[in-house]
């Protein structure tokens, strides 16, 4: 069982606003969206994060961008551009113990982050 709400949403013991899901990842709405299209791109499988990832999950994340880049064809922000983040660790804004992959666009985001 796991630990963190990302696994409540995997479960579906509580709700999320769903655009994409597969038998390895799902992809649904930030619930604090910083950006006119903020998605999150997760894996079922429970990685903490990068830096916990075994080299055995390069497939898994390598899908992650793939449904990334789909999620972003589908939800028109191929030719305009977006961001795609990933944060490791407390000091870069890590609050889910959950490897996920945030898919921003629909507005300029600047360069760098802060
Ligand atoms: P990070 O700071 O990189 O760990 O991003 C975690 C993101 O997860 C943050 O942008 C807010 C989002 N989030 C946290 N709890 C929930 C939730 O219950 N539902 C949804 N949809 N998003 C959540």
């Amino acid at each position: 069982m796991g630990s963190t709400i990302f696994s409540k949403i995997i479960r579906k013991e509580i709700p999320a606003d769903l655009v994409h899901e597969d038998d390895q990842c799902i992809a649904f709405r930030d619930i604090n969206p910083q950006a006119p299209t903020h998605i999150l791109i997760i894996p079922r499988k429970e990685i903490r994060n990068v830096a916990e990832m075994e080299d055995e999950d390069a497939p898994l994340l390598g899908h992650l961008l793939r449904v990334a880049r789909d999620v972003a064809k589908d939800q028109g922000l191929a030719d305009g551009g977006y961001r795609l983040v990933v944060n490791n660790g407390a000091a870069a804004g890590q609050t889910v113990w959950h490897l996920h992959v945030h898919l921003l666009g629909g507005r300029a985001l600047s360069w760098p982050p802060g």
